[in-house]
């Protein structure tokens, strides 16, 4: 079924607002010359016109929380899964868990380390999901769990903390009382295109691949959903109290992990950019167009229809991050990171505050984009733009955690 959305307003905000954080001009210039086909220039923005949040497709009014959650919250998912993410085939399959390591004095004492293979099984064919998690050891209390979605090399998720790297600080959300947790995306599927013959795709799908098929990144997903069926069981975790997290690619896919997931109780997105945070309309930095040519494989082939056509789309990422609504969403970028268009992220969670309105969770942030390093937040909802490049480091870390000790204590 194809929905197409009728309705459409302009955003809050023109999209050529200079209002707050300006990107440098020496970045602008910079990245323009090592891609002349990408737009970096904030006055170049075409104008361009946001489907309506509170308006079903049929064209009636979304004035109460029953109709957003009964209607218009589901009419959106499908859209998304219809021409973005595609759709989780029906196939049935077995999973198992098994705690394959535990050690109750992991770093100094402080903490407790499982790890644990999920195992899921087809008549013909398994796979093994490997999480890892620590929780605190100093308190007897079921404690709220970061789970990060590893997009990078298994030496950044090191269980045994001989390596360190702050993309997975450990040893600091620790000390502050959470617990951590991360699996590795290519356990699931594999980052590369080969027609979905690998990973979760080449076991659950049919043979046609219709063009709502799951892409790799709806498999991420599927697979942050699977950690989370353990951690609902394991008795140190608070399974209420579960934030997803994921840097860049896995950005994308902890948003649509919270979006597929009612369970995730908090998303937060670390320089998500395009087909996460970022508003596609803006053609700013990374392009659906160029998204799809580069990454075949993360997306559903329904989405390639909006290749230069991003106008055609009925979602755009406000409406992503809406679905996350009312829990606590978190979004983050970096100034270096305009690849990633740090305005589109800001001005889609902007555009998003109607949904948490909606439903009571009242949440506000200035139309002005902050200044460098300040965190926002309030209500609901979080931002930051640190300076530096495109990365997931610590001090990211340490302003999630303050709006976790807001929301999730
Ligand atoms: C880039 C891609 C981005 C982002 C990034 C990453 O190459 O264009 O959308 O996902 O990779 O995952 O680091």
């Amino acid at each position: 079924m194809t929905l197409i959305a009728t309705n459409f307003i302009s955003a809050d905000l023109p999209a050529q607002t200079n209002e707050g954080w300006q990107a440098s001009k020496e970045v602008i210039e910079t990245l323009t010359e090592k891609r002349s086909d990408i737009n970096y220039y904030e006055e170049k923005v075409p104008a361009y016109k946001l489907p309506d949040l509170l308006m079903m497709t049929d064209g009636r009014k979304v004035t109460t929380s029953r109709l957003w959650n009964t209607e218009r919250r589901p009419e959106i998912l499908e859209l998304f899964r219809e021409n973005v993410f595609g759709r989780v085939p029906e196939s049935s399959y077995k999973e198992s868990f098994k705690v394959v390591n535990l050690d109750r004095k992991a770093i100094g004492g402080s903490a407790t380390l499982k790890q644990i293979d999920i195992t899921i099984s087809t008549e013909s064919k398994s796979l093994v999901i490997h999480l890892s998690l620590f929780t605190p050891n100093s308190t007897k209390k079921q404690v709220p769990v970061f789970l990060l979605i590893n997009n990078r090399g298994l030496e950044n998720i090191d269980p045994s903390r001989k390596g360190k790297s702050e993309f997975w600080p450990v040893e600091e959300v620790i000390a502050r009382g959470y617990g951590i947790a991360a699996f590795y995306n290519a356990d699931v599927d594999p980052d590369n295109f080969d027609n979905f013959r690998n990973g979760i795709h080449g076991m659950l799908d049919k043979n046609l691949r219709p063009g709502d098929a799951w892409g790799t990144i709806a498999a991420w997903a599927w697979g942050a959903s699977r950690c989370m069926d353990y951690l609902v069981t394991d008795k140190d975790v608070d399974g209420n109290k579960v934030a997803v997290v994921g840097h860049s690619r896995g950005g994308k896919t902890a948003l649509w992990a919270g979006a597929e997931d009612a369970r995730f109780a908090m998303v937060i997105s670390n320089e998500s950019g395009c087909t996460g945070a970022a508003l596609a309309r803006r053609r700013y930095g990374e392009t659906v167009d160029v998204i799809n040519t580069n990454f075949p494989h993360w997306f559903c082939s329904n989405y390639k229809k909006y290749n230069k056509n991003e106008d055609a789309l009925p979602v755009d990422m406000h409406m992503l991050l809406a679905l996350i609504a009312p829990r606590p969403l978190y979004v983050a970028c970096a100034d270096e990171d305009l690849w990633g268009d740090p305005r589109g992220s800001y001005l889609s969670l902007y555009n998003s505050l109607q949904a948490y309105k909606l439903l009571g969770a009242d949440s506000d942030i200035p139309k002005a984009m902050p200044p460098l390093n300040k965190q926002i937040s309030n209500g609901k909802v979080a931002f930051h733009i640190r300076d530096g490049v495109h990365n997931l480091l610590l001090r990211d870390w340490n302003w999630f955690i303050d709006f976790a000790d807001a929301n999730l204590r």
